[in-house]
């Protein structure tokens, strides 16, 4: 019988989906007799979900279902889809004014009814889509995977079809083996009914793959939608260079998914897959790495594939990507700002050295700064993101008035206009070092279920602990009233009116451990 792929991405905010396409595009050049097809319901109006599936899978008739599962928008603290899920929280756990509680409460009650929506929803495209492809092809099969998938392959089993492959990262092997008819569980997957996913399977490496340009020629024949994402000025599309994070933030899952072993895909095929691209007209690009500079040992890479760009012709583009800011040098700050980098979030999470080695996260805030101040003189004057997550482990009042001046310090380097605090709390992810620590102190217990929604498992699992927890909540509904337009720059306003400001020198030396009560012994 003729193999015939269907890939469907999943409902989603408009984010061009680069995991299909790159799926797709490998499957093409292992197999390029295999009729492929991709279908993107993050084009289709919601009322529609159900019979543009219907109606592609009656035209297409696959024989495989790629099904592709990008987010499970669970604690998205900022601007999520029905509201501000952080405000609704801290108003219903922490407000005093019984009004405002009730508020929080509706909210939070809208939101999870959202959530538990598009879960039912993405099951049932799943279970559809299997039973009408197997009218065709009794034998049809189907796989899923993608970035939610991967987060929770435990959980998504008890709503998928019996003989879904369930697939953790990246899926170009997997889906080379199961075409190839090789056995592939040793891949990172399960089989719905008949196997269980392996103790600690995200962890496993994944397969190394030799990535190259993606063929848009080619995927362009296959993906009517394409043209879609051109439509919009607003667009970043997604061009991966490399894959893998070689750190340990405590918080982190991206590291697992992708694995710790970095690999870098080579500069002239990066460039050739976006040339494609830019001749199309596309001029904003995400560099869809975990990390862009993962370690100091890759800043070559990083400058061979920015020069490369240069190299080129495209000097009229912008890009923007996950930057640590610890692994620059003056050259590679200049290559940046010539290159058109135009939005840059610095993920520091705390201004204190003390805290960011407690948090395991491996990186010198002073070197930042420096870094930050090159890349001012390099003409960088573009917003700055600066994300912070307070209460993450041992936070106390010292250690936040060592972020404010930490902050400041930016403020000082690229204007207070310019520079943006954003305000997150940690969500708790399973396989994280946070996860762990939260079993060993009697948090959560082991076997808790990470997708679900109640009102005191989310008080867990948005972390914000007490002793601090309720201050923080309460600067927070405080900003909110005060100036909900401008969140972040008042709450840092409000805890150095409450706190004070430490001297920047304090921020910057972390001192020795305390044995037991920070992460870092944790293990
Ligand atoms: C880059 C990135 C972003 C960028 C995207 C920029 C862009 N224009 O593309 C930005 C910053 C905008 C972003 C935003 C968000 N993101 Co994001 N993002 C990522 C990140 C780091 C990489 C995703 C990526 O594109 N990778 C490269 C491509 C090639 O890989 P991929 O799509 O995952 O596909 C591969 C595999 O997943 C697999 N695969 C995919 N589908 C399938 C299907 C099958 C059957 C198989 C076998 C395999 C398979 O094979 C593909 C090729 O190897 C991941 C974390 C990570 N390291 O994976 C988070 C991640 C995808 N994001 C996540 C989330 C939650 C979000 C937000 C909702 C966060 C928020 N609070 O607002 C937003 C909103 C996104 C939206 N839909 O509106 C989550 C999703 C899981 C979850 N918790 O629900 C992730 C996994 C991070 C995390 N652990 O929390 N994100
Ligand atoms: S937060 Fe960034 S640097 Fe840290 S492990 Fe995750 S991807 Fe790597």
């Amino acid at each position: 019988m003729e193999t015939r792929i269907l890939y469907v991405r999943l409902p989603c905010n408009p984010i061009f989906p680069i995991g299909v396409v790159y799926l797709a595009d490998h499957v093409h050049k292992q197999f390029p007799n295999i009729t492929q097809k991709i279908f993107d319901l993050g084009t289709v109006p919601p009322l529609d979900y159900v019979s543009a599936l219907d109606a592609c899978i009656d035209e297409f008739q696959p024989t495989l279902l790629v099904y592709s599962w990008r987010d499970i928008q669970i604690y998205a603290p900022v601007g999520g889809r029905g509201g501000n899920p952080l405000q609704y929280t801290f108003e219903y756990y922490y407000a005093s004014n019984p009004l405002l509680k009730a508020r929080g409460a509706m909210g939070l009650l809208r939101i999870a009814s959202g959530y538990y929506g598009e879960l039912w929803r993405n099951s049932n495209l799943i279970q559809r889509g299997v039973k009408r492809a197997k009218r065709y092809n009794p034998d049809a099969k189907v796989v899923v995977g993608g970035g939610a998938v991967s987060v929770f392959y435990e959980q998504v089993a008890k709503s998928l079809p019996k003989g879904t492959i369930v697939s953790v990262g990246e899926g170009e092997t997997l889906l080379e083996k199961l075409l190839r008819g090789q056995d592939f569980l040793d891949e990172r997957c399960y089989i719905v009914g008949e196997t269980k996913p392996r103790d600690r399977m995200i962890h496993e490496f994944p397969t190394p793959i030799e990535k190259t340009a993606c063929n848009y020629g080619y995927i362009s024949q296959i993906w009517k939608e394409f043209e879609y994402y051109f439509q919009s000025q607003d667009f970043y599309i997604g061009v991966q260079t490399k894959r893998g994070c070689p750190h340990n933030c405590c918080y982190c899952v991206y590291t697992v998914i992708e694995g710790k072993q970095v690999r870098i895909n080579p500069a002239d095929e990066v460039v050739k897959e976006m040339k494609q691209l830019y001749d199309k007209g596309i001029r904003n690009f995400w560099f869809t790495d975990a990390q862009f500079i993962p370690a100091r040992k890759y800043m070559d890479d990083a400058i061979e594939l920015l020069q490369k760009i240069v190299d080129a012709g495209m000097t009229d583009i912008h890009w923007a990507a996950y930057i640590r800011a610890d692994n620059l040098t003056p050259q590679l700050a200049d290559l940046m700002v010539k290159t058109g980098m135009n939005y840059f979030e610095i993920g520091i999470t705390s201004g204190s050295q003390e805290l960011v080695r407690k948090m395991r996260m491996g990186y010198n805030l002073r070197t930042v700064l420096e870094n930050c101040r090159d890349l001012k003189a390099a003409g960088f004057n573009d917003l700055v993101s600066v994300n912070y997550s307070f209460n993450v482990i041992d936070e106390r009042p010292e250690t936040i008035r060592q972020t404010i001046a930490y902050h400041r310090e930016l403020e000082r380097i690229f204007g207070a206009d310019k520079v943006e605090p954003a305000i997150f709390f940690i969500g708790l992810q399973p396989h994280t070092h946070l996860e762990e620590y939260a079993f060993k102190n009697g948090i959560l217990e082991p076997g808790y279920d990470p997708m679900n929604v109640k009102p005191w498992t989310v008080r867990k699992l948005l972390w914000n602990p007490e002793p601090l927890g309720s201050f923080f909540g309460e600067v927070c509904l405080q900003a909110w009233k005060r100036n909900p337009n401008d969140f972040g720059r008042e709450v840092m306003d409000i805890l150095e009116e409450r706190l004070g400001c430490a001297d920047l020198e304090e921020a910057l030396t972390a001192p020795i451990d305390k044995p037991n009560s920070q992460l870092v012994t944790a293990s």
